[in-house]
């Protein structure tokens, strides 16, 4: 458990940047480029939900090109919540010791990790933020922008989490954090997924900070934001603000 502040950070160790995919052909080539030309030393880890358009494939064709990348093969469509839990138990079986969230349509700017990285070095968790002095987003419709902006409000205010960006999708983990927070059991699909570890990182004291970063909308390929998954976040935070307001009460009336 850490406080920030004083606490002693060990070295980063391995890094490991988890690059979700569902339909990205146009998108996965240029983004494993990117990450390998902005940090060399770092492994990306490709977790594809059987793509039908290939980008499996895709995929599996530069790993067999470059030994430090890597393709996590699964069966189907089951939200970005499962691709990453999957991710990240297999690269902490690996051992990596950092693991990195990072979109596959180049919203997330690969130019941007090391800024990330280098923040990791006195933090438990980093976010990339769009919404700190400094961070920004390019080419999103206002209707986007008010729903990523109300998410991250509604959750902060429902959940208590003293963070400007809670839904956002690119963030370096320390691995000693990641096992902290996924002992329990993550039922989160959909993007509420980011919510959910976000809120898990402040209940649980981890020292988490944000960097300011640009979001630029993709300019290739489809969004899989829909409805379903709006809803999912809605009623989980809902539950989960709930949830904590009963605990304070019920642990008051015991004190
Ligand atoms: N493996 C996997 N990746 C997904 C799934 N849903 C979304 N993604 C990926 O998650 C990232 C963010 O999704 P995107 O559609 O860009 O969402 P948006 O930026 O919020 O519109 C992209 O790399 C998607 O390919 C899913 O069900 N499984
Ligand atoms: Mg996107």
């Amino acid at each position: 458990m850490t406080h920030g502040g004083q606490r002693r950070y060990g070295p980063l160790g391995e890094i490991l940047v988890i690059v979700p995919t569902y339909n990205e052909v146009d998108n996965i080539g240029s983004v494993v480029e990117r990450v390998r030309a902005a940090t060399p030393a770092a492994h990306v880890l490709v977790a594809d939900d059987n793509s039908p358009d290939g980008t499996g494939k895709i995929a599996d064709e530069i790993a067999g090109s470059d030994d430090h990348v890597h393709v996590l093969h699964r069966r189907g469509k089951e939200g970005l919540g499962a691709a990453y839990l999957a991710g990240f138990r297999w690269g902490l079986d690996k051992g990596y010791g950092v693991l990195v969230e990072m979109d596959a349509d180049g919203s997330h700017q690969p130019e941007e990790l090391p800024r990330l990285l280098q923040a990791l070095k006195t933090a438990d968790l980093v976010l990339g933020s769009r919404w700190v002095p400094g961070g920004r987003v390019v080419n999103w419709p206002r209707s986007r922008e008010y729903l990523s902006r109300g998410g991250s409000l509604y959750s902060r205010v429902l959940l208590d989490v003293p963070l400007r960006d809670v839904t956002g999708g690119y963030r370096a983990f320390r691995a000693e954090t990641l096992r902290g927070l996924t002992r329990q059991t993550v039922a989160s699909q959909g993007y509420c997924f980011q919510v959910d570890l976000a809120h898990r990182a402040v209940r649980e004291g981890f020292h988490v900070v944000e960097v300011p970063i640009t979001f630029v909308e993709r300019e290739r390929g489809d969004s899989k934001m829909s409805r379903d998954i709006v809803a999912e976040a809605l009623w989980r935070v809902t539950a989960w603000g709930i949830e904590g307001r009963v605990r304070k009460i019920l642990g008051r009336r015991h004190t």
